[in-house]
């Protein structure tokens, strides 16, 4: 008995209750299989812990898996029920926080003695599947012990805290075969300046990736390590607030080397940004890394983390992916249902719902940059500095006082060429519904 005997393998187009409409996990798209092109993760925190628990009421949704919460026995039973979940939807990735695994004891011995305990079990599970682990990180955002922060925070004794938590999940990590390892900044940042020296605190932070980073390497992962911006929540102000500022953070303090970005569609969105400028800021940086794949609200200042249903969303974020030449990393379904949607069938139609639409995302990205027309556009864009000024421009082979001579010698411009906006606009509804 299984804990979701309602379905077998989901599979594609196979006309019963639970299967994919778009992912086919064989099928072929710009020479590779939609398979190594979407390597989905689950995320162990939402899909195997949340209960649709919100600030106004209890969860509606039961996470026991048969058995009593908050017991090692309980933790077995989610990886009992994680794998039977990954195998029917042919995931083969988890993600994870420590304390996702297992409960927290009041004595961080206890724990990681519970976390080695688990963690023979998902290896043991492991090797009778092709499953594997995307990423591992520290949950250092949740207990009272971090409420000034973990990298950021006041106390050096919790800081020294959060250094054996890091050490942990970075030995959970390596033991699970783990590609990456995620920093996500939860209260790294402040309430009120009138109580915060920023410098200070980002200096900590750093030299904590600093010292994670040495002793991963010591160890023996070569893996990518990740920082996930996010603007606010729980936070006023975060110090990863976006791509762009977590890539000055990682440069300034010598981190470049060893940390890419693992970009959040939902915190895209709450920095007013859209995930698809994220994902481009990171991939001309050379630090698109990974993603975690979900979708925010537009009406909603919060961080909903609903699956991925925006298939204008999934295009565009597929063709940064495309472009950018895939992914080390892959797409971690940080994700959970609406509270009403609280039943083990729920949870499949989630998964089918966002693995299905990043695969037409891919699909469609695909005819886009087959069909070309963006690309040109945007190459045709630019011709002026192909030649003449322009190329003398780019090749740093000018000066102010030659520029402003050429300026005055044409009196005025002529207007640049237009933007044709709602044209392309055009060409991508085109290729999204056909004729
Ligand atoms: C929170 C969030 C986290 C990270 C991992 O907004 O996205 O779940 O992905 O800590
Ligand atoms: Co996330």
């Amino acid at each position: 008995m299984g804990y979701f005997d309602f379905t077998d393998k989901v599979g594609y187009r196979t006309g019963k209750e639970f299967s994919f409409r778009y992912y086919d996990p064989e099928k072929a798209v710009m020479g590779k299989k939609m398979s190594e092109h979407l390597p989905f993760a689950m995320a162990w925190w939402h899909n195997l812990c949340a209960n649709g628990v919100d600030m106004f009421g209890v969860g509606t949704a039961d996470k026991s898996f048969g058995s009593k919460m908050g017991t090692m026995e309980h933790a077995k039973a989610k990886v009992d029920a994680g794998f039977e979940f990954m195998e029917k939807l042919g995931i083969k990735y988890f993600c994870f926080h420590d304390v996702d695994l297992v409960p927290e004891a009041d004595d961080i011995n206890e724990t990681n003695r519970r976390i080695d305990e688990i963690s023979d079990y998902i290896l043991e599970k492991m090797r009778n599947t092709d499953i594997k682990c995307l990423w591992g990180t520290a949950n250092m955002f949740g207990n009272p012990r971090y409420m000034n922060g973990a990298g950021s925070t006041n106390s050096a004794d919790v800081y020294c805290f959060a250094a054996a938590q890091i050490k942990k999940a970075i030995d959970l990590t390596v033991k699970l075969h783990g590609r990456g390892y995620v920093f996500w900044g939860g209260r790294e940042g402040y309430e009120t300046l009138l109580n915060t020296d920023v410098k200070f605190e980002q200096e900590n932070i750093a030299r904590l990736m600093h010292m994670a980073v040495d002793y991963a390497r010591k160890i023996g992962f070569k893996g990518d390590f990740y920082i996930e911006p996010k603007p606010k929540e729980p936070m006023k102000h975060q110090y990863d607030f976006d791509a762009a500022t977590a890539i000055g953070f990682l440069r300034q303090y010598g981190l470049d080397k060893d940390f890419k970005l693992n970009i959040e569609a939902n915190h895209a969105t709450l920095a007013g940004h859209t995930f698809q400028h994220e994902l481009r800021i990171s991939a001309m940086n050379g630090m698109l890394g990974s993603i975690d794949a979900n979708q925010g609200d537009y009406l909603l200042g919060w961080d909903t983390d609903e699956f991925p249903f925006n298939v204008y969303e999934t295009t565009m974020c597929m063709y940064e992916v495309l472009k950018s030449g895939g992914l080390t990393g892959g797409f971690n379904f940080d994700a959970k249902n609406r509270r009403p949607s609280n039943d083990m069938k729920d949870m499949f139609h989630a998964y089918i719902l966002g693995m299905d639409a990043f695969a037409l995302g891919l699909l469609k990205a695909a005819k886009l940059i087959e069909e070309g027309t963006l690309e040109r556009f945007v190459e045709d864009k630019y011709a002026s500095f192909k030649q003449g000024i322009g190329a003398k421009i780019r090749a740093c082979e000018t000066d102010l006082e030659e520029l402003n001579e050429y300026a005055c010698k044409m009196k005025k411009p002529e207007s640049p060429s237009s933007g044709r906006q709602e044209y392309l606009e055009s060409v991508v509804n085109n290729v999204m519904f056909g004729d």
